[in-house]
Order: C-alpha cells, then sequence, then structure tokens
C-alpha cells in the first residue's frame, strides 16, 4: 500500500518545495532561498500556517509591496544565473493583481519566480468575498486569470491532489532553460486548508541540475559551414551566454578564433570589458565600436539573445544585405528569429562544439586590428564622457565615471529603467560575470531597489550598488526599510534631474513639445521641493546629498563603509545624454500634427524606416 500523509494542501506545497534541491560549485543547496509573502485572508490561514511550519528550511520574507517581493525573487534567480530561485505568495485581488507586472517582467526576461496568489473559494459559497471580482457572464473567472498571459505555466488549484501534477510541471517549466520563466499556482483559499492523504514519495529530495542540450548534428554542420566561410564574422552575446554559464567557452572560442565580440544587456559582463576583442555594447545603446562591426558583420553568430530591438536598432543595424545570422539558442523560438540559421543547443555546448567544427578558422586579421582599433577609439570616448569634473548639473555619464573610479567594477551594479539603462550599457566597465545586473527586457521602472535587494539576497558577500532616477525611485522605494530590517546593506545612487528625463529627451528627439515628464512641464500649483535624503532616512537608511561629483566620490566612500542601506542622492542635467556610439531606435512618430517641429521630425523618421529590414 502506498504510504501516505496527512496535510493540507498549502502543507503538502510548502513541504515539496523544501525537498527540491540544487548543486551549486559542488555543494548541494535548497533550489528555493525563500519565500516572499504578504498575507491577507486569501492566504494567511493556509499557506501562512503552512509557511510557519517549514520556516527553518525555508524562510518566509515580508515585504511592503507585492509587485516589489517578486521583484526581489526574480533578482534573486537572475544574480544566482537561474539556478536558485524564489516564491512570493499574496492575498487575493489587489495583492495578487500587484504580482501580475513583475510576472510580465519575469516573462520578458525568461526568468524563473513562483508565485503563489491566493484565489476565491472554490466551492463560491460564500461569494462574493471580500476582493472579488464577479464576471457577469463567467463563473470560472478571477482577477488571476490575468497571470495567464505572463506565466509560462498557470495554473488554478481547485482540489488539493490537483497540487501534484501541478508542481511536478512547475518544476520543469521554472528549470528548464528553454521554457524558464514565471509560474504561477494559483491557490483557491478553501483547498490551502484543505487536507488529503498525499502519498510520501511526493516529497522525496529531488537535484536539479542545469539541462544542457547539445547541437544538432546536421545544424551544427550547416553553422560551421557558414562560419568557416565568414570574412567579418561578429559574435553577440546575450544573457543566454550568463545563464549557461558559458564565459569561459566563449573567451576561449574567440580566442581560437578571434572573433570579436558585442554583448547585449542581458548579456554585458559575460567577457570583462578589459578583453580585447569585447567591443562591449551594441545596438541602440552600443559603442561605437561594436556598432561599427554589427554594421559590415557578414556572419553573426547570435548566442543566447533574444535579439530584441535595443539590440537589432530596431532591425537596422546589421546593413550587410549578404548577411547571415546563427542562432545558438537553447529555445527554437529565438534560434530561428530574422531568418537565422538555428543552432539549437546550450550556449556552452554549442558553443564547445562549433569550436571544434570550425577548428583552424580564423578570422581574417584585418578585420580583427579593425576591431581592436574601434575599441581603443571607443575607450578615449568613453573616458571623455565621464571623467572627472565641476560643472554644477552632471551628466549619468560623470555619476557614472565617479561611482566606477570610487566603488571599483568587482560589485554588483543594477538598473533597471531610466536613461542610465542606455548610459550604463555604453558606459559601464563590467568586471566579472554578473556584475552587471540590467533589467533591460521590461525596463520596468520600480525594479531597481527591490531587485537590488534580491541580488544582495543571493550575493551577500558582495557591494550591490543600484543606480536609480529619481522617476523610478518615486514609484517604488518601500522594499529600502526591508533591506535595514534584513540588514541587507544596499548602496543607492540616486540621480534626481527632475522629472522623467530620458522621456522628455525621447520627447524632444520626436518633435514633441516638453510636455508632463519634467516635473517644471507638468500641471501645478507648485513645484515639489522633494527631500530625498529625509525620505530615505525615515525608511530608516543613511543618506546623503553630494553638492559636486568630488562630494559625490567621498559620499560614496562612506556609503562603501556604511553598514547600512546608504542613499547617495546628486542632482543632475536631465538635457544631456552621450551623444557618441548609440544607433537609431523605431519610435513610431504621428503622420500627421499641427506641430512643425512634428513634421520634421516624421520626415527624418521615415528616411530611417528606409533602412530597416523587412522580410529577414
Ligand atoms: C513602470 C513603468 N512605467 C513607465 C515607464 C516608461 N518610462 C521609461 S523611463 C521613464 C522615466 C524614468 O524616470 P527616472 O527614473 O527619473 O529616470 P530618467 O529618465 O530621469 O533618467 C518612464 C516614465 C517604464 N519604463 N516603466
Ligand atoms: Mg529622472
Amino acid at each position: 500500500m502506498t504510504k501516505t500523509v496527512r496535510l493540507t494542501m498549502a502543507q503538502a506545497l510548502t513541504r515539496y518545495l523544501t525537498r527540491q534541491m540544487t548543486v551549486i560549485d559542488d555543494n548541494m543547496v535548497p533550489l528555493f532561498g525563500g519565500v516572499w509573502a504578504i498575507f491577507g485572508h486569501g492566504n494567511v490561514a493556509g499557506i501562512g500556517e503552512a509557511l510557519y511550519q517549514v520556516r527553518e528550511e525555508l524562510p518566509t520574507y515580508r515585504a511592503h509591496n507585492e509587485q516589489a517581493m517578486a521583484h526581489a525573487a526574480i533578482a534573486y534567480a537572475k544574480t544566482n544565473f537561474r539556478q536558485r530561485m524564489m516564491a512570493a505568495t499574496s492575498s487575493i485581488g489587489p495583492g495578487a493583481v500587484n504580482m501580475v507586472t513583475a510576472a510580465a517582467l519575469a516573462h520578458v526576461n525568461r526568468l524563473p519566480v513562483l508565485l503563489l496568489p491566493g484565489d476565491v473559494f472554490a466551492n463560491r459559497v460564500p461569494d462574493p468575498v471580500l476582493q472579488q471580482v464577479e464576471d457577469f457572464g463567467d463563473g470560472t473567472v478571477s482577477v488571476n486569470d490575468c497571470f495567464r498571459p505572463v506565466s509560462r505555466y498557470f495554473d488554478r488549484i481547485t482540489r488539493p491532489e490537483q497540487i501534484i501534477p501541478a508542481l511536478a510541471r512547475a518544476m520543469q517549466v521554472l528549470t528548464d532553460p528553454a521554457e524558464c520563466g514565471p509560474v504561477t499556482l494559483s491557490l483557491c483559499q478553501d483547498v490551502q486548508a484543505e487536507a488529503y492523504d498525499y502519498p510520501e514519495s511526493f516529497f522525496a529530495e529531488r537535484v536539479w541540475t542545469l539541462r544542457r542540450p547539445r547541437p544538432d548534428r546536421d545544424e551544427l554542420a550547416v553553422a560551421a559551414e557558414v562560419l568557416k566561410a565568414a570574412k567579418k564574422p561578429l559574435i553577440v552575446a546575450g544573457g543566454g551566454v550568463l545563464y549557461s554559464g558559458a564565459s569561459e567557452e566563449l573567451d576561449r572560442f574567440v580566442a581560437a578564433t578571434g572573433i570579436p565580440v558585442c554583448e547585449t544587456q542581458g548579456g554585458k559582463s559575460s567577457l570583462t570589458d578589459e578583453h580585447a576583442l569585447n567591443m562591449a555594447a551594441v545596438g541602440v545603446t552600443g559603442t561605437s565600436a561594436a556598432n561599427r562591426l554589427a554594421e559590415e558583420a557578414d556572419v553573426v553568430l547570435a548566442v543566447g539573445t533574444r535579439l530584441q530591438d535595443f539590440t537589432t536598432g530596431s532591425w537596422s543595424l546589421f546593413k550587410n544585405a549578404g548577411k547571415t545570422i546563427i542562432g545558438l539558442n537553447v529555445q527554437p523560438f529565438d534560434a530561428g528569429k530574422h531568418m537565422a540559421l538555428p543552432l539549437v543547443a546550450d550556449a556552452r555546448e554549442g558553443l564547445a562544439e562549433l569550436g571544434a567544427a570550425v577548428a583552424g578558422y580564423q578570422a581574417p586579421v584585418a578585420w580583427i586590428e579593425n576591431a581592436k582599433a574601434g575599441k581603443a577609439e571607443w575607450r578615449k570616448a568613453a573616458a571623455k564622457v565621464t571623467a572627472a569634473t565641476n560643472v554644477a548639473l552632471p551628466s549619468d555619464a560623470q555619476v557614472i565615471g565617479a561611482v566606477q573610479r570610487t566603488l571599483g567594477s568587482d560589485v554588483i551594479v543594477l538598473h533597471a529603467a531610466g536613461g542610465l539603462p542606455g548610459e550604463m550599457h555604453k558606459l559601464w566597465q563590467a568586471s566579472g560575470p554578473g556584475s552587471y545586473h540590467s533589467e533591460y527586457g521590461f525596463s520596468c521602472m520600480g525594479y531597481e531597489i527591490a531587485g537590488g535587494l534580491g541580488a544582495k539576497m543571493a550575493r551577500p558577500d558582495k557591494e550591490v550598488v543600484i543606480m536609480i532616477g529619481d522617476g523610478s525611485y518615486l514609484m517604488l522605494n518601500s522594499e529600502i526599510a526591508t533591506s535595514v530590517m534584513l540588514g541587507l546593506k544596499l548602496t543607492i545612487v540616486l540621480l534626481d534631474n527632475r522629472g522623467y528625463g530620458c522621456i522628455n529627451r525621447l520627447q524632444m528627439a520626436t518633435g514633441g513639445a516638453n510636455f508632463n515628464n519634467l516635473l517644471r512641464d507638468t500641471k501645478h500649483e507648485m513645484l515639489p521641493d522633494i527631500d530625498f535624503v529625509a525620505h530615505a532616512k525615515s525608511l530608516g537608511a543613511n543618506a546623503e546629498k553630494a553638492a559636486s561629483i568630488a562630494d559625490l566620490e567621498a559620499s560614496l566612500d562612506w556609503a562603501r563603509k556604511s553598514d547600512r542601506t546608504t542613499v547617495v542622492l546628486i542632482d543632475t542635467d536631465p538635457l544631456v545624454s552621450t551623444g557618441e556610439g548609440g544607433h537609431w531606435w523605431d519610435v513610431a512618430v504621428p503622420e500627421v500634427s499641427a506641430r512643425a517641429e512634428v513634421n520634421a521630425a516624421r520626415k527624418g523618421y521615415e528616411e530611417k524606416l528606409k533602412l530597416q529590414r523587412v522580410g529577414d
């Protein structure tokens, strides 16, 4: 007879999570680093009680905002290169829906997170319960259906035994490199508390290790043939390089072939910035060194990248009409984009086998020398815009220079939205893999501070430096208090340009009037003089405002020595961004307008559209 144990569905779920293990650096560790939770009537009695039972093996962390706690969970997984992850549980209704944005963020970025929102009663007896949306035409709908399009796997648990197949499927998705993304198990409140005789075998320890699919023999042969004939080859390294732990293999591949590399936002730090053949950032926020090569490349080996518009310059950067893209990706959907020759494989294994298949091939010397010269030129340009200065309102680039000079590269630097991602992509000199954490798939304002907290939980030994604008800071900053409570120190560099600087610049570039972005251009009775230092201090952080770049360097030094989360604030110029490098980005300009500036911008836009490749 099957041995069983009588547990509630919630108890079975939490016990199951404690039994999922992984191996990091030869050490067996729990796959789930913990559970973020904000309780309400939809989860406090069920999941809440069950989490209490396992609190020693699976710690529960309390946050201040459900979106933020899911951000922290997602950043934890990203910092762990998807090898470890967290869960997040909310009540029903608003608590649940607060996590939908974070689910979308994880979905876009292909990051694992287990979302456990409470749901309405499966038995429907007390309906409508507090916070329940009533659909007049569909009795099965709840707000949690909003998770469906932004989850890689969604399930609603309406009977306690359903959790058995649902968790099996959840684990497949969370740990599969190709399918990886958010999983939502929507937990009906009454079912969380319902008991069932679960087979003991369900709770057997399970060790999850990274699956590394090898390339198909035929796809490999075709890719090798194409690459061996390349005169101007270029590698685009995406986030998949980092998630596969393929940096060393990439380094070997580059050393053997001499092929220059450029990096997407997700792939930055695949190679160190010091690497002679790392042209660094590519695309809309790319270096001149990378983009020059991208324009000419005849074979583009795209490794572990989604080829989003910031990488491809809205599909106008790779100009060589005869070019071939080889899509080395673990996910066939990505491998075949833009008519690429697919090479479906794990990045590390794929590079190793492709390297062997093209053994003896070397990129032409002139192409390599051209790349190195471009890099040297870019370094000079970057040094100029990041140099120390005593201007009254520094640029983002000058702040980046100060942070880099003071804190060095051996930190985890993290950003997500505003003008900073572009500047950081171009200018930050990344050290080893994972030292640069950019959430630029969803570019979600409000990711930064909560994300930094998740990164610090994953790597408590590292200084986590968050680069954030005033807009993002004001959108979601409450987890500063959580970081103080947990003793997880963050260094937050807050660039106050008094508004949505990058969107104001985009508005101007598309012919728009300065409208509704910078605070001064909004409907207002009086302009707020926001005291960010007082705000940060009220949440328990240390905080200080720097009056100049020199002052900022002193403040950063103080922040480094601080034992708790520290906010360092500086006023910056909202109108300046780095002109060097970069590439056109497709933002649709109105075809007709009463504004002459818009009509002029439209003309320029139509010229650019001609460069956009259609059909390949
Ligand atoms: C949640 C969310 N809402 C809106 C946007 C669109 N958006 C991108 S950047 C930005 C302004 C960010 O302001 P701030 O953080 O101050 O950075 P700055 O542009 O001034 O550098 C906006 C509104 C977004 N990315 N995320
Ligand atoms: Mg701003």
